[in-house]
């Protein structure tokens, strides 16, 4: 419940919540209004929508290989021509030096320089995966993209692969400052403008490039150009689905010359466009308060201001800090964890692709991102617990490593731990069918032997569910390899089948894959083998947790139950718009589960317990499941 100061927000509110995505004028609007709280909320909301209470940090360090560029950008402090004493260039030992085992990322951009060759860049990628494999490496803006294609003499698209081949992850998101001509004419007039920058990152997507996209505020730009900038971005996100995270870039003054002097953006000013970029950019997943240039404290509140992301430990960076950005050099993971908690959030160490690899917080409950554990979570109340989001996968890699406390955890990543855990007497069950773990298939399913299967990369149980079907009982012989499914994603089509689970599995029922004409639905499959349902996943507690503890709980999930499914089922409209579904469809699909665990479940977790340790002990199975991202 939010209660508007600014009556012109309401609107924007109910568009919110119905899934519909603001129009330029909401943004005007949004940045006109002076109710702050109000906005902050609004974003607040989205942000756990989206991502519940997690906030994501990597241990990434900065290395910026050269400040002497080509380029004489008004706004830029760091840039310095070759005969500047302040300029340096460093060797690919002196890059290597700065590195260590403990990284996950290496962020790498720098200045335009006028001598290097081609081959430096390249041999710079190829020699930090050589010495540091598990180190990811997001390098190099669209502006140094676009000036090695020029220099090289080279498409964009070459540049990019020998890039990728050599080991290059993702694009990071800068380069892109303000995406107005007006603005660029007057302080960046030799970079490329938002056509060049939108269109790399296009050709980067299309290539399996993910990349960030960054906004520069605070100059000169009007808040119709920070608008419009959002509205572009959000587009080609539309299309490609190829940003994983957003970063408004509060512009430090330094000795630039465009403010005077210690002028930087004020508090509200940082936390209105971080909650702006949260509303109107809708489709992007993660939006980062860059501590760096916000300050530490700024970042802290932005938290709660639609903001899921602080980048990271950022060792080295110095574009900041020579426009005279006021945080220390190197802030702990200590610090970034605290700052996180005391925002009442998750801290989640992740990876380049937002692959959560570690939790720090006590007491949390683990709940699946899918539409079918919401009868639970909707009246559920877990005091003192923070709830961590995830598909089954993510979720069950944390809860194997004993990050979670509780929660709905997918059924083999339970069979692994079952020694420390406890089953409660709730899970997800298919009966005789489930409609939301699907086989699409080109082919009938008797014909599947030999052929090449995309996994999608959220599942646990589904995957393995789906070789008992194929392997033990079908005797087939198959290669799977994990790949992110998405309705919208059109590359499937070199597949013979492929397998869908959760939400996505949903978006498909009515949009069915043309070329895919067979589908089956896994849990009818099992029905049609054993005769019982199949438990997808479990409500499972520490076993730390007492009897009564536990009996508590086990309450706490039958009211919440009763709750949902007494009188009708009311789902927010949000959920619907995202699904692509209608009330009516999804109260279908919910009824037509299970929620509690009774004497047959039981019998059918004993049955699949025994055939997963069957599948287990056999290699094949593993080899054959090529693990891509
Ligand atoms: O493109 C330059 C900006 C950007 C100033 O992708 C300035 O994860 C403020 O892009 N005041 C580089 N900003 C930084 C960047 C970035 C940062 C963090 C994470 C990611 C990511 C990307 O810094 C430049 C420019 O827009 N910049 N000068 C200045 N005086």
């Amino acid at each position: 419940m939010i209660h508007f100061r600014d009556k012109n927000l309401i609107p924007i509110w109910e568009k919110l919540q119905s899934g519909i995505e603001l129009t330029f004028e909401d943004g005007i609007t949004l940045y006109g209004s002076n109710d702050i709280l109000s906005i902050g909320k609004m974003a607040h909301w989205l942000q756990r929508e989206k991502v519940g209470d997690a906030v994501f940090f990597v241990v990434n360090q900065k290395i910026e290989p050269t400040n002497i560029c080509v380029l004489s950008c008004k706004f830029c402090d760091f840039a310095v021509k070759k005969t500047s004493p302040e300029a340096y260039e460093m060797t690919i030992e002196e890059i290597l030096s700065k590195l260590n085992d403990e990284l996950m990322e290496v962020h790498i951009t720098g200045g335009l320089h006028p001598d290097w060759e081609w081959d430096y860049y390249v041999g710079m990628v190829k020699e930090i995966k050589k010495h540091f494999p598990k180190i990811d490496v997001k390098a190099f803006t669209a502006v140094e993209i676009d000036f090695f294609s020029k220099k090289f003499k080279k498409s964009i698209e070459d540049i990019l692969l020998e890039l990728k081949e050599a080991g290059l992850r993702t694009l990071p998101g800068g380069g892109a400052e303000i995406f107005s001509e007006r603005v660029r004419r007057s302080l960046f007039n030799q970079k490329i403008g938002a056509k060049r920058w939108l269109e790399i990152h296009k050709i980067a997507h299309s290539l399996g490039i993910k990349s960030n996209a960054t906004m520069l505020y605070g100059h000169v730009e009007t808040f119709e150009e920070r608008v419009n900038h959002l509205l572009k971005l959000r587009d080609l996100q539309k299309e490609t689905n190829g940003f994983l995270s957003f970063i408004p870039l509060a512009f430090q003054p330094g000795d630039t010359g465009i403010k005077m002097r210690n002028q930087f953006t004020s508090a509200i000013d940082d936390l209105r466009t971080i909650a702006i970029s949260r509303l109107i950019l809708n489709n992007f997943d993660h939006i980062k308060a860059y501590w760096i240039m916000l300050t530490e404290e700024l970042a802290a509140v932005a938290l709660n201001f639609g903001a899921n992301d602080l980048d990271g430990t950022v060792g080295g960076e110095r574009i900041a800090h020579d426009a005279g950005a006021i945080t220390p050099m190197q802030l702990a993971k200590n610090k970034l964890i605290n700052i996180i908690n005391d925002a009442n959030k998750i801290p989640v160490e992740r990876d380049i692709y937002y692959r959560p690899l570690k939790l720090y917080s006590e007491k949390i409950v683990g709940k699946v991102s899918y539409i079918n554990t919401l009868p639970f979570f909707q009246n559920l109340n877990f005091n003192n617990y923070k709830i961590f989001t995830a598909p089954p996968r993510q979720l069950g890699f944390l809860f194997k490593e004993g990050f979670i406390d509780a929660g709905i955890i997918s059924l083999v990543d339970y069979l692994e731990k079952e020694s420390d855990y406890r089953l409660l007497k709730y899970g997800i069950v298919g009966n005789k069918n489930v409609k939301s773990v699907i086989l699409y298939s080109k082919v009938p399913l008797e014909q599947l032997n030999k052929k090449c299967i995309a996994v999608s990369d959220e599942t646990s149980t589904s995957f393995r569910l789906m070789q008992a079907i194929l392997e033990l009982k079908q005797g087939f012989d198959l290669n799977y390899i994990r790949e992110k499914i998405s309705y919208r994603k059109t590359n499937l089509s070199h597949f013979d089948a492929f397998l869908t689970i959760g939400d996505d599995a949903l978006k498909f029922m009515n949009n069915k894959p043309e070329q895919f004409k067979y589908h089956y639905d896994l849990a009818q499959l099992w029905y049609e083998w054993k005769s019982l349902p199949f438990v997808f996943a479990v409500w499972t507690v520490k076993n730390t947790l007492s009897e009564s503890q536990c009996e508590e709980i086990n309450q706490l999930l039958e009211n919440s139950l009763k709750k949902f499914f007494d009188g009708k089922i009311e789902i927010e409209k949000f959920h619907l718009s995202n699904l692509k579904l209608s009330s009516g469809e999804i109260a279908d699909y919910l009824n037509n589960l299970t929620y509690r665990i009774g004497v047959d479940e039981i019998k059918s977790i004993n049955i699949f317990r025994e055939i997963y340790d069957q599948l287990k002990m056999s290699n094949k199975n593993i080899m054959n499941l090529i693990e891509r991202f």
